[in-house]
């Protein structure tokens, strides 16, 4: 439909010397456009607005994207095609991805342990055992995947995923969070790149001000969460979706979810034997975050010039430290907002 209405502008305009600009599926219910692969193109048409890190965040099928994500999608949406048993980890940024990654890498992994051999993530931190769609999977022969851990993770929105994932059978674990301590969480990550960068972060009450008008990375954050919720509603047996207070207060009943629905489960044997119990402990926020890996080291996220300190990616790890960080009117505001844009799809989000 958006090509013919192109082509009749076209013909009318012919000889005009007019040449209007194509703004290529910026709505989030128009016609996905994966034939839009030029990326600068795309970019050159695309309305955009000033984003948190002082860059520009395009919309792009009725979601925000800095350049470096956009071009990442785009390029995913041409070339990326999945493998039939690949289960994908998804995620709005800094609702609990890290630690996603990592029980999902452990209970996966799990077998291929013998006494002598130890779990990657003791070395590795979770963003590097599981390879990320959008960052690092977007060449026509992506070289950096082990075929043999069916894992990978992505921040892209349900509608926006590549159509070669949205039609193949691979299972999708979608995981969301509070919206304020997401907020907030997201805030301090941005802030310390910032910093790292010499940069002055934004002032929270102005980055609180995008996030409530839908401007952050993949966001408006609500939709991003609908879009996963009404997807596992339409295709429960293909998506889990799960919350980080739910997987919080009991991780190791999630942990068997996670091993049940990936087609991995527990033998009554090997949970008598603290199998669930071991796993829950090694990937939980303590054990993960004083790991020499993920204190001291480095993570050179795809396309960032500079390295990023892996303990950012380890704050806190707790529920409601929004309350330390914004007023109670501020709460109250994404509360609200929350709930209305949720209003009548059945999700009350735990807080
Ligand atoms: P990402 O989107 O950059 O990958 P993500 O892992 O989704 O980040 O979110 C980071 C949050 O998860 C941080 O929350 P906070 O800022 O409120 O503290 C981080 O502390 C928390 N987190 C990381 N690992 C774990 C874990 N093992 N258990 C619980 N929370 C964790």
């Amino acid at each position: 439909m958006g090509a013919r209405l192109d082509d009749i502008m076209e013909k009318k305009l012919k000889g005009s010397g007019l040449k209007l600009p194509r703004i290529l599926d910026s709505g989030g219910s128009a016609e996905r456009k994966n034939e839009a692969t030029n990326y600068n193109e795309v970019m050159s048409t695309l309305p955009k607005v000033k984003g948190w890190r002082g860059c520009d965040y395009y919309l792009y099928q009725g979601f925000r994207y800095d350049a470096l994500v956009l071009k990442g999608l785009v390029s995913v949406q041409e070339h990326f095609h999945p493998q039939s048993t690949d289960i994908f980890v998804a995620s709005s940024p800094k609702t609990g991805t890290t630690w996603l990654k990592a029980l999902t890498f452990a209970i996966l992994t799990r077998s291929r342990l013998s006494g002598s051999t130890t779990s990657s993530l003791l070395t590795k931190m979770p963003h590097d055992c599981v390879p990320f769609l959008e960052f690092q999977l977007g060449d026509q022969n992506p070289s950096n995947r082990d075929l043999a851990i069916p894992l990978i993770s992505t921040h892209v929105p349900y509608s926006c995923l590549p159509k070669s994932i949205i039609s193949s059978s691979c299972k999708i674990i979608y995981i969301c969070r509070d919206a304020k301590d997401a907020f907030v969480s997201l805030w301090y990550f941005l802030a310390k790149l910032r910093r790292s960068e010499n940069v002055e972060p934004l002032p929270l009450e102005e980055a609180f001000e995008l996030f409530c008008n839908g401007i952050a990375n993949y966001g408006p954050y609500w939709d991003h969460v609908l879009g996963y919720w009404r997807a596992s509603l339409e295709f429960p047996e293909k998506i889990l979706f799960l919350t980080y207070e739910e997987m919080k207060k009991d991780t190791a009943a999630h942990v068997k979810k996670l091993a049940e629905f990936m087609g991995c489960s527990f033998t009554l044997e090997k949970e008598e034997g603290g199998e669930v119990q071991k796993i829950t402990s090694m990937c939980s926020f303590e054990e993960l975050s004083s790991l020499e890996v993920n204190k001291n080291a480095e993570h050179r996220a795809p396309g960032i010039s500079i390295p990023i300190q892996n303990s950012v990616f380890f704050r806190k790890g707790e529920i409601g430290d929004w309350a330390n960080h914004l007023t109670p009117e501020m709460g109250a505001r994404l509360d609200d907002i929350m709930e209305k844009k949720l209003k009548g799809s059945g999700l009350k989000l735990p807080r």
